[in-house]
């Protein structure tokens, strides 16, 4: 199908891209020890937007050494002090918010819609949250003069650049631990303009470090021997590989893993409500979410007027452009995960469920998929089991809450589930049954930096945000 409307381009004009990019460390950028760099490339398009440094060992060591003589003086401010900091930050990135939105959009793919509306006001409101904190640590129920650990390697993926760096660097700051950040990739951008914005608001040179590089830094970074926290968000597999790395160490560590969240709707749910709530849970973010609602569990009775609904608001979504103003699904972030998603998919056919997308039309260069539902599927499919991270939906049913619970349990997994129904009493049952670490009702997807997010099983363990995000960064 072709949309009869007109494209709404938000300007590319608003963003100065530099051609190359150093490292970021003890304040300065500077190349890698070994002069290594890589491409990041815009997947909407397969431009490649800037040059990045690729860090080494040695950089890890001069960016972790920086860290530590930073931390002596910064974890010695008082909180009041730190707060300062936090909240010049905040409100740099409120002031920059559409220049970083158009880069998060170009260097991720995601809809501008998106980087503007949801990524951005999260980021700046993680950081305000965490300033408020910084001055009443004493009072965050740990006992009196919690301590900082010291220096905190973060790692972190490609689906939120900017949110997963806010989500790590602001509570380590506010509690006056340092940090060495690594973003991902294929996203390095967002995470280099915030070092600019570091500098921009005079924080100390050391506080913060970003190097850039591929898993093999990461690798560096985690096993560091001083690196006193790691936190860790990405794949299931690489946060068992960090788990085994610092077992026998004295880091302390956080792990935020995958998902294969359950929105599970009853009979008696606004189908309207749920149908909106289905659509923002698998397609926001392209389905680059850990806590995408996945699985769809909907009661037998309600299965064909459901799935109709779906379909028919599915037809509407618009792929493409991730600066066009209108779009709703952008470009897949990389290469390699369209490829993962498209073996997925395959194998959800190959295996015997239906598949089905709306009739859409996918620009010829840069990285797509088109938002895509199968029904017929059973726990044994993989597209059950796996997490696909993309625009796919696999829907199963059921007829008891009972059921429903089993079914949504069913999963190495345990970071999110949604629950539609209008029935108070059945809402708290099922909460109470679901092995899931956020459980939403009557909605999917809503953040808020007060409230903990983290997962049950293999998405991990350790809580961000809130009050609980603290703990991860003191020793009480
Ligand atoms: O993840 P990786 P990938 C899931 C999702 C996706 C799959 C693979 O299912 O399809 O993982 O994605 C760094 N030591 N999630 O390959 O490799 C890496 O450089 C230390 C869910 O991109 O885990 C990047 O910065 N670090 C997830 C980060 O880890 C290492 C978000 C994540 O990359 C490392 C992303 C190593 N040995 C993917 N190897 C979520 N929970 O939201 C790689 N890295």
């Amino acid at each position: 199908m072709t949309f009869d409307y007109a494209p709404a381009p938000e300007s590319r004009a608003v963003v100065d891209i530099a051609p190359s990019y150093g490292l970021f460390i003890d304040g300065e950028f500077a190349p890698a020890s070994d002069g290594k760099a890589f491409k990041t490339v815009s997947p909407s398009s397969e431009e490649a937007l800037s040059e990045v440094a690729q860090a080494s060992a040695e950089d890890v060591d001069r960016a972790v050494r920086a860290a530590r003589k930073a931390f002596e003086k910064w974890s010695a401010l008082p909180g009041a002090e730190r707060a300062k900091y936090l909240f010049r930050i905040a409100r740099i990135i409120q002031e920059r918010s559409r220049e970083l939105a158009v880069l998060e959009s170009l260097d991720n793919g995601k809809p501008i819609r998106e980087s503007r509306d949801a990524d951005l006001p999260l980021v700046a409101a993680h950081f305000f949250y965490y300033a408020g904190w910084a001055d009443k640590l004493d009072h965050a129920g740990y006992g009196p003069n919690p301590r900082p650990l010291g220096v905190a390697g973060q790692v972190i993926p490609w689906n939120f650049p900017l949110l997963m760096l806010a989500w790590k660097i602001a509570p380590a700051l506010a509690t006056g631990n340092t940090v060495v950040l690594k973003p991902a990739e294929t996203t390095p951008l967002s995470a280099l303009f915030f070092a600019d914005i570091c500098r921009q608001a005079g924080l100390p040179k050391g506080v913060v470090n970003i190097l850039t590089g591929d898993g093999s830094t990461g690798a560096a970074l985690v096993g560091h021997p001083d690196v006193d926290k790691v936190a860790f968000t990405g794949s299931t597999e690489v946060g068992k590989a960090i788990a085994r790395t610092v077992a026998g160490t004295d880091k302390r560590v956080t792990l935020e893993l995958g998902g294969k969240a359950a929105n599970i709707v009853f009979d008696d749910a606004p189908i309207d409500q749920a149908v909106e709530g289905i659509v923002n849970g698998i397609f926001f973010n392209q389905g680059h979410v850990c806590c995408a609602g996945s699985r769809l569990l909907v009661q037998e009775s309600v299965q064909d007027e459901l799935l109709e609904a779906l379909k028919r608001r599915m037809r509407t979504l618009r792929v493409g452009d991730p600066l066009d103003k209108n779009t709703d699904i952008g470009a897949i972030n990389s290469a390699e995960q369209l490829a993962r998603i498209t073996a997925l998919a395959d194998a959800g056919e190959a295996e015997g469920a239906e598949r089905w997308a709306p009739d859409c039309e996918l620009p010829g260069s840069g990285y797509w998929f088109a938002p895509t539902l199968f029904t017929g599927v059973t726990q044994a499919h993989r597209i059950a089991r796996e997490e696909i991270f993309g625009p796919v939906l696999s829907v199963l049913t059921f007829r008891t809450p009972a059921e429903a619970v089993e079914k949504a349990n069913n999963t190495p997994y345990g970071l999110s589930a949604g629950i539609w129904t209008e029935k108070g009493s059945r809402m708290l049952w099922m909460a109470s049954k679901l092995r899931a670490g956020v459980i939403w009702s009557n909605t999917f997807n809503k953040f808020d930096p007060a409230s903990p997010f983290g997962g049950y099983k293999e998405s991990g363990f350790g809580r961000e945000g809130g009050r609980h995000g603290l703990e991860a960064y003191l020793n009480v």
